[in-house]
C-alpha cells in the first residue's frame, strides 16, 4: 500500500519534470530563442534582424525612398474616382482583393505605392509579389512578362484609343485628356495607340525577348562596387539619375542582352543609332530621332503641327493651350493629340517598342502632312 503511494508520487514528479522540460523546449522552438540574443522570433528576423537578415530590407528601402513611387506625392490628390487603385497603396490592395473601387469611395488615409503594395511580407514571410499574374490591358491584349506583371497593373492606359478618340469640342480637351500619364505596358505590347485604317503594326524585339518585362531594364543593378546611386536601378525603379551632378544611365539591364549599350556623355539617352527616322539628314541616337519626331508636333519655336491648328492645341512656347471654345475638332486632330501624348508620356523615346513607336508617329504625321517621307517606316 505505502510502497505503491511512494511509487506513484515518484511517477508524478517525473511526469512534472518531463512536462517542464518539454514546455521549455516548446517555448524555445516557438520563440526561436535558441539564438541567445534574439528578441524577435526567427520568422521576423529574416527581415528585421540587426545582424544577418536574409533579405536586404534596408537597402531596398534606401532605393525606394528616392523613387517616384515615394516622392511624386499624388496619392492624396488622386484618391477617388477610381484613381486610388493605382495611386494609393491601400486602393491597390483593395482593388486586387475585391475588384474595382465603388463609385464615390476613397481611402481615408492614403499612402504612396510602397513595400506592401507590391509585397505582403507579413502574410507570406518573404518578398514574393502581391499580384504576380498576367494583366489584361484595356484592348484585351494580355501583358504576361514575369516579375514585370506587377508594374503593368498600374502603368497602363485608362481607356481604349478607339473609344476615346472622336470628334469633340476644343473645351473638352483639357491638359489631362488622353491615355493617362503612364501607358508603358500598352506601348511595350504594341497596342492601344490610335491606329490608322489599312496600316500594319508590329513590335520591336524587346516585346518578345525581355521575359521579365519592365524590371529587367528598370531594376537590374550593376554587379560591382559602384552601384551608381540609390536613385538608379533596384527599388528606385529609375534608369536615369544623377551621380555627382551629372546625368547617369544604368545600362546593367541592357547588358543582360547587348554586349555594349552606353549613354551619350552628359545626356540621359542611350548611344544606339539605327536610322535617321526624323529625316533631318543626320543619324542620331534612336531616342533623339524620336525626340525629333515629337518636335514636329510641338516645339519651342511654335512651328509644330499641333501649334498651327485653329485654334492651336499648344502655345508657341510649347505649353498646353486650353480654352472654353466650343469649335469642334475633327477626328484626325483629336487622334494626333492622342498619339502625340501617348508616345510622349511613355517617356522611353522609342526604347520600350521601337517599331510601334515609329509606326504610330509616322502614320500620325502622314495624316497631317501628306508630303512627309515615310520610306523608313519599320515593317
Ligand atoms: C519577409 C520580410 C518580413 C518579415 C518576415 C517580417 N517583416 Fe515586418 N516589415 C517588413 C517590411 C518590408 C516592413 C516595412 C519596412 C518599412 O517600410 O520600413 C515591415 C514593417 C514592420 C513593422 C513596422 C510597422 C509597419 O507596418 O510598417 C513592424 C512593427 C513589423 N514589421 C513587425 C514584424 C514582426 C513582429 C514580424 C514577425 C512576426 C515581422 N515584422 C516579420 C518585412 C518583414
Ligand atoms: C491604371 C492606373 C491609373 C489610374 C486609374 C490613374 N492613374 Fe494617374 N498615373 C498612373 C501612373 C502609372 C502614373 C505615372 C506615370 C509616369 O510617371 O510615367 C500616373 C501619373 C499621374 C499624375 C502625374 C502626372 C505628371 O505629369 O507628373 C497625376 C496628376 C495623376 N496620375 C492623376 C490621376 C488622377 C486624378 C486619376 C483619376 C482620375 C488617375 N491619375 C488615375 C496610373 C494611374
Ligand atoms: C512597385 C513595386 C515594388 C515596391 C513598391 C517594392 N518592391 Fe520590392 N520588389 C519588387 C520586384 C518586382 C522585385 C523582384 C526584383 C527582381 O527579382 O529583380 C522585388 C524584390 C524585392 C526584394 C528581393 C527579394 C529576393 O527574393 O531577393 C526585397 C528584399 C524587396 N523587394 C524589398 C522591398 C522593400 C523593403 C520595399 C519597400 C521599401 C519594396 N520592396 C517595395 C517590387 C516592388
Ligand atoms: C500600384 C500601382 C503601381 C505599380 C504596381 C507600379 N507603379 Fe510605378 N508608378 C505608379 C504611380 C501612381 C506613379 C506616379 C506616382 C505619383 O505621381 O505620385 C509611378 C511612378 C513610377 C516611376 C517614376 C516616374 C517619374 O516620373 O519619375 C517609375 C520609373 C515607375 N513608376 C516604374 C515602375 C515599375 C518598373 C514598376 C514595377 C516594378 C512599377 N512602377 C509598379 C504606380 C505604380
Ligand atoms: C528594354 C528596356 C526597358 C524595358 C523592358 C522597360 N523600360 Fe521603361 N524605360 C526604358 C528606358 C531606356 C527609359 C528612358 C530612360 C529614362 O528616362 O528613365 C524608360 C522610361 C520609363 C519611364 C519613365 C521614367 C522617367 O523617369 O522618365 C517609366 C515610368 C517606365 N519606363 C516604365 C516601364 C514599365 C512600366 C515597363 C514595363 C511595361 C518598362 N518601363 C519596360 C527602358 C525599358
Ligand atoms: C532581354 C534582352 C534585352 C534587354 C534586357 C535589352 N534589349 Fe535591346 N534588344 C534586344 C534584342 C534581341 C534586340 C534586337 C537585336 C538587336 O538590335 O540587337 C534589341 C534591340 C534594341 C534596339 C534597336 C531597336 C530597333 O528595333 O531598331 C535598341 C535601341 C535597344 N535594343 C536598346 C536597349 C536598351 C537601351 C536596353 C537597356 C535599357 C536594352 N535594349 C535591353 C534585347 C534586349
Ligand atoms: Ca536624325
Ligand atoms: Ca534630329
Amino acid at each position: 500500500m505505502k510502497n505503491k503511494k511512494v511509487y506513484l508520487n515518484r511517477m508524478r514528479k517525473n511526469l512534472y519534470f518531463f512536462l517542464f522540460i518539454f514546455l521549455i523546449l516548446f517555448c524555445l522552438v516557438l520563440t526561436g530563442c535558441d539564438k541567445k540574443t534574439a528578441i524577435l522570433p526567427t520568422q521576423c528576423s529574416k527581415c528585421h534582424s540587426s545582424s544577418f537578415p536574409e533579405y536586404g530590407v534596408l537597402g531596398a528601402k534606401a532605393h525606394y525612398e528616392v523613387s517616384g513611387h515615394n516622392i511624386l506625392g499624388n496619392a492624396s490628390y488622386s484618391n477617388g474616382d477610381g484613381c486610388q487603385r493605382c495611386h494609393t497603396n491601400e486602393g491597390f490592395i483593395e482593388y486586387k482583393t475585391y475588384g474595382e473601387p465603388k463609385e464615390g469611395s476613397y481611402i481615408k488615409y492614403p499612402s504612396q505605392p510602397g513595400c506592401f503594395t507590391c509585397h505582403q511580407p507579413h502574410e507570406t514571410g518573404d518578398f514574393s509579389l502581391r499580384a504576380p499574374g498576367a494583366v489584361t490591358l484595356e484592348t484585351k491584349v494580355v501583358f504576361d512578362r514575369g516579375k514585370g506583371n506587377i508594374c503593368a497593373n498600374c502603368h497602363q492606359a485608362r481607356g481604349r484609343a478607339k473609344a476615346t478618340v472622336k470628334e469633340m469640342p476644343v473645351k473638352a480637351l483639357a491638359s489631362y485628356w488622353g491615355a493617362h500619364h503612364g501607358p508603358q505596358a500598352d506601348v511595350f505590347m504594341g497596342t492601344n495607340a490610335f491606329e490608322y485604317e489599312g496600316k500594319k503594326y508590329s513590335n520591336g524585339m524587346h516585346t518578345s525577348k525581355v521575359e521579365d518585362g519592365c524590371i529587367a531594364c528598370h531594376m537590374t543593378l550593376p554587379e560591382a562596387r559602384y552601384s551608381l546611386s540609390a536613385g538608379i536601378g533596384g527599388h528606385s525603379f529609375n534608369i536615369a539619375g544623377d551621380v555627382h551632378e551629372s546625368p547617369v544611365l544604368n545600362n546593367a539591364g541592357c547588358l543582360l542582352c547587348h554586349s555594349t549599350r552606353d549613354q551619350v556623355r552628359g545626356k540621359e539617352i542611350f548611344d544606339v543609332k539605327t536610322k535617321d527616322y526624323d529625316t533631318d539628314g543626320t543619324l542620331e541616337p534612336l531616342q533623339e530621332e524620336v525626340e525629333g519626331l515629337l518636335e514636329r508636333f510641338v516645339n519651342t519655336n511654335g512651328t509644330g503641327y499641333l501649334q498651327k491648328l485653329n485654334p492651336p492645341m499648344y502655345r508657341p512656347d510649347g505649353s498646353h493651350n486650353w480654352s472654353t471654345d466650343a469649335t469642334m475638332r475633327p477626328v484626325p486632330e483629336v487622334a494626333a493629340l492622342y498619339n502625340y501624348k501617348f508616345i510622349l508620356e511613355d517617356r522611353s523615346k522609342g526604347i520600350h517598342n521601337t517599331n510601334y513607336t515609329i509606326q504610330i508617329l509616322y502614320d500620325t504625321i502622314s495624316s497631317l502632312d501628306s508630303t512627309f517621307d515615310t520610306s523608313l517606316r519599320p515593317h
